[in-house]
C-alpha cells in the first residue's frame, strides 16, 4: 500500500496530535503514523504508579483552543498520569483527529529523493507514506535505556519497566520488591511502592536531588475561577522564559537565580534556611548555576537538610548527591525522604557495592545477593535523539541522521532541522527549548512555526526547506556558548539533557536554554527575513 501525502507526522502524543490539527487546518493532507495502540505518547507508556507531571495541569495543557481549555475539567493542580492520558484522549475526539492516525504501525525507514523532493516513509508492516513533508513527533523520552546490566533476561520472577507498565497494573501487595533508579521516575514510584510491598531494596547509582511538593485536588470552584482568568495566565505563560508562570519543578530554579548566593550567608543564615524549608531551603540560593563550589556548599547543606528527615545516617549519608544541583532536571516528590524511614525499605548505594549481575532469584552486587520477586527498571531514557536514530532517516546522497548524530552529536539548526534532511522537521529537536521548559508551551510554538512555514513555502511555490551547515553550526556554538558558564555540563553530571546518560553518546547540552519567547522572536524573525540560514530550492 503507498499513499501519497503532502505530510506525514511520526507520533501521536501531545506535539503529534497538536501538528495534525494545525496542519489539517491549513489544507493539508495529512497522516499520522503511530507505533502505539492509542494517543498520548510518552503519558500512555509511563503508567508506572506514581506517574505524574511537575508542572500545573492548568500550564501543561494545549493553550491554542479556548473550547478545549474551558471544557476540560483537571481534578488536581499537577496532574496525575490517568488525567493527562485521558484529557489527550479527549483532544483527540474533540477534534476529531483519530480518523487521520494510523495505530500500531511502527514508521522504520524514511528516505528523501531528491528529484521529486519528497520524502518516502516506509513501515514494519510494509506500508509506504509519500509525502512533501515529514514532522517527527516522535517525542524526546520516547525510548528506553536497556540497562547495561548482566543477566537481565535470567532473572526468574517480574521484570517490570516503568516506560512499559502493564495496562493493567500489576499488584505488588506482599512481595520484595527491587527498583533499579532514582531518577525523576524512580522518585515518583518509590514511595507508592513502598506502602505495596512487603520489601523493597532501592538500588541506587546516583542519588538525586528531589524536592518536597504539595500535590492537591482543586477546591470547590478553584478551577472555575481559574478558567475564568485563563487569558491573563495564557498571557504570562506565553511571556515566561520556561513557558510555564506558575509552580512548577523550574520554578525553584527560576526563585533560586534570584536569591542571595550562599558565598556570603553566615552559617546561621544556612541552617535558617534549612530549619525553615528543609532541602528546599539548602538549594536556594543565587550563585548555584554558575559557581562550582557554591553548589557543593549547598550539596552539603541539602546532606544535612537530609539528616534530619532520614533517621538511619548512613543511609542519609548515601541519599546526598555527588553531582552539581541544576544539571538535571529539578525533581519534585510526595514523601520521597520519609520513605527511607519505614521498615520496609533498604537503601541500595551502588557506589559502595554495585550491582555485579541479575541472577535468576534476585541481585547480586558486589556486597551481597538480594532475593527479590519483582525488579522494576526505572533507568532513562536515550533522550531527544533516541526514537528518530532508531528510524533509518535518510537525507541528501543517502545520509543516515543516525550517523549523523553519531559522528558529530545531536547537532540542529534550531532545534527544527538537521542539515542534510530537506523538509524534515523536528517538534523539540536537540538545541530548542524543550526539555529546559514547559514541554506543551514550547510544542506549541514549534508547531506552528512548522506549520506555518510549510503552508507558506506552499504558497510561494518552494519545494524544498534545508537548513544551512553554517547556520546550524552556529546555532550550537550559540547554545554552547548559553551553557558554558553554568554547571549544566559539570564533568560529574551525566544527565538525559546533555546525553551523558547513555553509554558512548557524544556529549552536548541538548536544549536552548534563552527561554521560549527569546527563541520565539528568533524563529520569528528568521520566517519574516525569509528564513535566514536556510535554503529553499
Ligand atoms: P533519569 O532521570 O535518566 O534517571 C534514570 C535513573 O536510572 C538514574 O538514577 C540512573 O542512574 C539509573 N540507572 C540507569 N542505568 C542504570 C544501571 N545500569 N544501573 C543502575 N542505575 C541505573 O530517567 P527518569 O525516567 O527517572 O526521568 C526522565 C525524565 O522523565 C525526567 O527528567 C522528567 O522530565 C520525566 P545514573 O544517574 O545514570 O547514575
Amino acid at each position: 500500500m503507498t499513499e501519497t501525502l503532502d505530510a506525514v507526522i511520526v507520533g501521536a502524543g501531545f506535539s503529534g496530535l497538536y501538528a495534525l490539527h494545525y496542519l489539517r487546518e491549513r489544507g493539508l493532507s495529512v497522516r499520522v503514523v503511530e507505533a502505539a495502540g492509542d494517543v498520548g505518547g510518552t503519558w500512555l507508556a509511563n503508567r508506572y504508579p506514581g506517574a505524574r507531571c511537575d508542572i500545573e495541569s492548568i500550564e501543561y495543557s494545549y493553550s491554542f483552543s479556548e473550547e478545549i481549555q474551558q471544557e476540560w475539567c483537571w481534578t488536581e493542580t499537577m496532574p496525575a498520569q490517568p488525567e493527562i492520558l485521558a484529557y489527550l484522549r479527549f483532544v483527540a475526539e474533540r477534534l476529531d483527529l483519530r480518523r487521520g492516525i494510523v495505530f500500531d504501525t511502527e514508521v522504520t525507514a524514511m528516505t528523501f529523493d531528491e528529484q521529486a523532493a519528497t520524502w518516502s516513509v516506509q513501515t514494519a508492516a510494509g506500508e509506504r507514506y509519500v509525502a512533501s513533508y515529514v514532522v517527527a513527533a516522535s517525542g524526546i523520552l520516547s525510548v528506553p535505556l536497556q540497562p547495561d546490566i548482566a543477566g537481565i533476561d535470567d532473572f526468574a520472577g517480574v521484570s517490570l519497566y516503568t516506560s512499559r507498565w502493564p495496562e493493567e497494573g500489576h499488584d505488588l501487595t506482599g512481595l520484595r520488591v527491587g527498583v533499579i533508579g532514582t531518577g525523576s521516575t524512580g522518585v515518583q514510584l518509590i514511595p507508592v511502592v513502598a506502602r505495596e510491598a512487603a520489601q523493597l531494596y532501592v538500588f541506587q547509582r546516583s542519588a538525586a536531588y528531589t524536592l518536597p511538593w504539595q500535590v492537591r485536588p482543586f477546591a470547590p470552584g478553584e478551577l472555575d475561577e481559574l478558567k475564568a482568568d485563563y487569558a491573563a495566565i495564557r498571557a504570562a505563560q506565553r511571556e515566561h522564559p520556561v513557558g510555564a508562570a506558575r509552580l512548577s519543578a523550574f520554578s525553584v530554579l527560576i526563585d533560586m537565580l534570584g536569591s542571595p548566593p550562599i558565598k556570603s550567608a553566615t552559617r546561621e543564615d544556612q541552617l535558617r534556611a534549612i530549619a525553615e524549608h528543609g532541602v528546599l531551603g539548602a538549594l536556594n540560593w543565587g550563585d548555584l548555576f554558575f559557581d562550582i563550589e557554591a553548589n557543593q556548599m549547598a550539596t552539603r547543606l541539602y546532606g544535612e537538610a537530609i539528616a534530619a528527615i532520614v533517621r538511619d545516617p548512613e543511609t542519609a549519608a548515601a541519599l546526598v548527591p555527588t553531582h552539581p544541583f541544576a544539571c538535571k532536571r529539578p525533581i519534585i516528590d510526595q514523601g520521597y525522604y520519609e520513605t527511607f524511614n519505614r521498615d520496609n525499605v533498604t537503601l541500595v548505594d551502588l557506589r559502595r557495592e554495585p550491582i555485579r549481575a541479575v541472577t535468576p532469584t534476585g541481585i547480586e552486587t558486589s556486597g551481597r545477593t538480594y532475593d527479590l520477586d519483582v525488579i522494576v527498571y526505572a533507568t532513562g531514557f536515550d533522550a531527544m535523539t533516541g526514537a528518530l536514530s532508531r528510524i533509518d532517516v535518510r537525507g541528501r546522497d543517502g545520509v543516515s541522521l543516525r550517523q549523523t548524530w553519531a559522528d558529530q552529536g545531536p547537532v540542529s539548526y534550531l532545534g527544527l532541522q538537521v542539515a542534510g534532511f530537506p523538509n524534515l522537521f523536528t517538534v523539540q529537536g536537540p538545541g530548542s527549548p524543550s526539555a529546559a521548559t514547559n514541554f506543551v508551551a514550547a510544542l506549541e510554538q514549534h508547531v506552528e512555526w512548522i506549520g506555518d512555514c510549510i503552508a507558506d513555502l506552499r504558497k510561494r511555490g518552494v519545494r524544498t526547506i534545508e537548513a544551512l551547515p553554517t547556520a546550524q553550526a552556529d546555532w550550537i556554538e550559540h547554545t554552547t556558548a548559553l551553557v558554558a558558564p553554568t554547571v549544566l555540563l559539570h564533568p560529574t553530571c551525566n544527565s538525559w539533557y546533555n546525553g551523558g546518560n547513555v553509554p558512548g553518546k557524544k556529549r552536548m547540552y541538548m536544549g536552548y536554554t534563552g527561554g521560549i519567547p527569546e527563541y520565539r522572536r528568533r524563529c520569528d524573525e528568521i520566517a519574516a527575513a525569509g528564513y535566514t540560514g536556510f535554503r529553499l530550492g
